[in-house]
């Protein structure tokens, strides 16, 4: 298709969206508390799907909470191609990760729409459930369960903090959107490009506008549980403490030491931590902390996470300790054709561009399993994330989202 053929996006438009967005589950530091499919995912997706119908896109979710939004084709027969990445948010998360993902996929799925375009394959935006994992980990299950990667039944089995269940969630889903079809799980698409914040600073300080995503780093997730005994703070001898805190500070302060590489390219995170009974005159008799340990090598990634469950057990003291995976994830290349395929939508539009790797996880990386897959990347302030600062450019937002039409239609014309 000839370069001047190819259909422009709204940068307006698309800019707009995001304000309308960002004000469901707005928290007063400037930033979105949207976690996944609460009410405010919810209403995330059901103003999607508003934006969809009024376009006469289809509108389906599958059993895993996925939503699909398909401008048809003129093969039906043929696989959807398509874009997307997630609505849900960190508890105190910013206005464009994920969220961004979603409205380039619509606007260009808009910017087909409003130049007439027929395309061969049917187009897709597509909203995948629970990537951050913030309420119901682990995170990507969306995804993942799309992909066969995970099991269908333990993730909607999965419970959060209050004991509600994904199932019941996807069922709150669906009935908020009673017009949405069902989707069978794990229809093949054609290929999957994602749009996506860097989360990082590299853009920025390069001064380009669209990092080509050539892989994704892997990663290894921990859940650690120590049991001691509570204890009278005031009568109990250090001697006969079995004070959970302690063995679990010593077990962080230990792996520390072992995930520390002067490169600086291990990221090792203990994030949460939480002391029971969390009474300030009572020995805690339970403690419990997270580990997330990310690297772009696989032999790295398991000889250092093996490490984990040793490390715990070496500093446990007189209490017990008990240490789960509790999701892992292999680094991923994306395919050549796809990586060269972006770089040259981008050049072909004079945007500033430059190969980019990519720290944080994202959807494309099951996609990646099942399909041609890529992901695009645009600049974001000082690189900051999961932080309520998060801040996009409207130009920036506009070149990847023109850059994510350009490369759908390209796609869609493939036989
Ligand atoms: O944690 C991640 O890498 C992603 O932002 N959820
Ligand atoms: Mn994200
Ligand atoms: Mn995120």
């Amino acid at each position: 298709m000839a370069d001047n053929m190819l259909p422009t996006i709204n940068a307006e438009r698309i800019w707009q969206r995001h304000l309308e967005m960002a004000q469901i589950g707005a928290t007063p530091g400037g930033g979105v508390h949207r976690l996944a499919l609460t009410s405010q995912d919810i209403a995330a997706h059901r103003l999607l799907a508003e934006w969809a119908e009024a376009r006469g896109f289809a509108v389906e979710i599958d059993a895993m909470g996925n939503m699909f939004i398909r401008r048809p084709g003129s093969d039906p027969a043929l696989a959807p191609v398509a874009s997307g990445s997630h609505t849900d948010t960190q508890p105190n998360g910013g206005r464009f990760d994920g969220i961004f993902g979603v409205l380039a996929a619509f606007e260009a799925l808009e910017a087909v729409d409003d130049a007439g375009l027929t395309t061969r394959h049917p187009l897709e935006a597509i909203v995948w459930n629970n990537e951050e994992g913030a309420r119901f980990v682990p995170g990507c299950s969306g995804s993942a369960v799309y992909t066969g990667a995970m099991a269908l039944d333990d993730m909607l089995d999965c419970r959060d903090r209050d004991g509600v269940t994904m199932r019941a969630c996807v069922d709150d889903l669906r009935a908020a959107l009673p017009a949405a079809g069902v989707r069978e799980l794990g229809r093949p698409l054609a290929g999957f490009v994602e749009a996506h914040i860097e989360q990082g600073p590299e853009l920025e300080a390069n001064g380009n506008t669209i990092g080509v995503v050539g892989g994704m780093q892997g990663n290894r997730r921990f859940h650690v549980d120590v049991t001691g005994e509570d204890a009278h703070s005031g009568t109990t001898p250090r001697a006969g403490r079995k004070d959970a805190f302690v063995a679990a500070t010593d077990m962080a302060v230990a792996l520390r030491e072992v995930f520390w590489d002067d490169e600086d390219v291990v990221r090792f995170t203990i994030g949460q931590f939480d002391v029971l009974p969390g009474a300030k005159s009572v020995v805690p008799g339970k403690a419990s902390f997270t580990i997330d340990f990310r690297h772009p090598s696989a032999e790295t990634l398991q000889e250092l996470g093996d490490r984990v469950g040793p490390v715990c057990t070496a500093h446990a003291g007189p209490c017990h300790v008990e240490t789960h995976e509790i999701s892992s994830a292999v680094p991923v290349d994306f395919p050549k054709p796809m990586v060269s395929r972006i770089a040259a939508a981008a050049e072909r539009r004079g945007f500033a561009s430059q190969p980019i790797y990519s720290g944080a996880g994202h959807d494309a990386r099951y996609l990646a399993e099942t399909c041609p897959a890529g992901m695009v990347f645009i600049p974001c302030w000082r690189g900051i994330s999961h932080n309520e600062a998060e801040r996009a450019e409207p130009s920036d937002i506009a070149a990847g989202a023109q850059v994510i039409s350009d490369v759908l239609v390209e796609l869609a014309e493939l036989p």
